[in-house]
């Protein structure tokens, strides 16, 4: 019988402790934390048409957006792992307005890391059976070790970010994630609980031939976009691209981080600053792209250097192939008169 030499996700974490700067085994249990939530999401998700777990939950959260059940539902299976173990001293959450510290538990306030997660994204799929997301970003704080957290240490630049990660209840739910040292997928085997290195040492292509976009937003994109959009179509040298949009951003994400291609939330009529926020969304999909090789961009400059001023502050997302991104910053600075 072939022997399963796949590594469990326990054992590689354990196999890395060193790779965790610093790290006294907090950053490493942080990580288990959020494995052993994605496994309760997951088993959830997967009954969700079984059960009176999906549609809306009749309340909308801090964006004004409809909250469907399994968006609280997530938040609240994070937020309780998390600080049932005492490992952070505060977390941010799409679905809260402010960030929430760990009340009653002084000793808390001795934790290193802060995370940031969107603990469902694209949940509007769920009820039309389409893969959605977890995407989380963990931060050592920068407010004093003893002290409340505070929200200093959720306004960091994404450069300054530990780790990221996303989980993608997709065919098979997998997670993938990254310390600073290159991009691990595992995937988790359903029938034991266990998620398995199934893609290590992700590499995104610097070319690509996919461009995922919501089209329908196309006449109130920038200038720069729209040209890029038609240079996509034109049938030119390995052109027209291929159109690919699941309207899911760690499922459109994922697909590009592995066969090449560029995802496009530009600013539109209706959300000029951009739909997705910068914090939760674009600057962890954005530390892991880039440590695969791949690179991420409001339309102008790095997204990992973007300084947040506010905790669900939005921004233009451009993320994908390196070289397919920068085109797309070419376009705009050449429709903004800038070479
Ligand atoms: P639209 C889901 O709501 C999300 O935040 C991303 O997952 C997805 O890529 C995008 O918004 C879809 O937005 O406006 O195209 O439906």
């Amino acid at each position: 019988m072939k022997k399963n030499t796949r590594k469990t996700l326990d054992e590689f974490i354990i196999e890395r402790q060193d790779h965790f700067q610093y790290s006294t085994g907090e950053l490493s249990r942080l990580l288990n934390s959020i494995l052993l939530a994605a496994r309760v999401v997951s088993y959830k998700i997967r009954k969700a048409g079984l059960i009176d777990i999906i549609g809306s939950a009749g309340a909308t959260n801090v964006q004004g957006e409809d909250q469907q059940k399994l968006d609280l539902y997530a938040h609240n299976v994070f937020v309780e792992t998390l600080v049932n173990r005492e490992i952070v001293c505060g977390i941010a959450s799409e679905e809260n307005d402010n960030f929430i510290t760990i009340e009653g538990l002084d000793e808390a306030h001795n934790n290193k890391y802060v995370v940031l997660m969107d603990p469902l994204d694209g949940s509007s799929n769920i009820d039309v059976n389409v893969s959605v997301g977890t995407i989380f970003s963990v931060y050592r704080r920068i407010s004093p070790v003893g002290t409340p957290v505070a929200m200093e240490d959720f306004l960091q630049p994404g450069i300054k970010q530990v780790a990221a990660g996303y989980i993608l209840y997709g065919t098979s739910t997998m997670i993938v994630y990254t310390t600073g040292k290159g991009v691990n997928g595992f995937t988790l085997n359903q029938a034991i609980g266990s998620f398995y290195l199934s893609h290590p040492n992700m590499k995104c292509p610097e070319d690509g031939n996919v461009y995922s976009v919501n089209e329908g937003n196309y006449v109130h994109f920038p200038q720069g976009v729209k040209d890029y959009i038609k240079y996509c179509q034109e049938e030119k040298e390995n052109r027209p691209y291929t159109s690919r949009y699941i309207g899911s951003l760690v499922s459109d994400c994922h697909r590009n981080l592995m066969r090449g291609g560029v995802y496009m939330y530009p600013s539109t009529f209706k959300t000029p600053k951009g739909k997705l926020r910068l914090l939760y969304e674009c600057n962890p999909m954005a530390f892991i792209t880039e440590q695969a090789g791949g690179y991420a961009s409001n339309g102008r400059t790095r997204i990992l250097e973007m300084v947040p001023t506010e905790l669900h502050e939005r921004t233009p997302f451009y993320c994908g192939s390196k070289n397919m991104v920068k085109k797309v910053e070419e376009f705009v600075a050449k429709s903004e008169g800038k070479k």
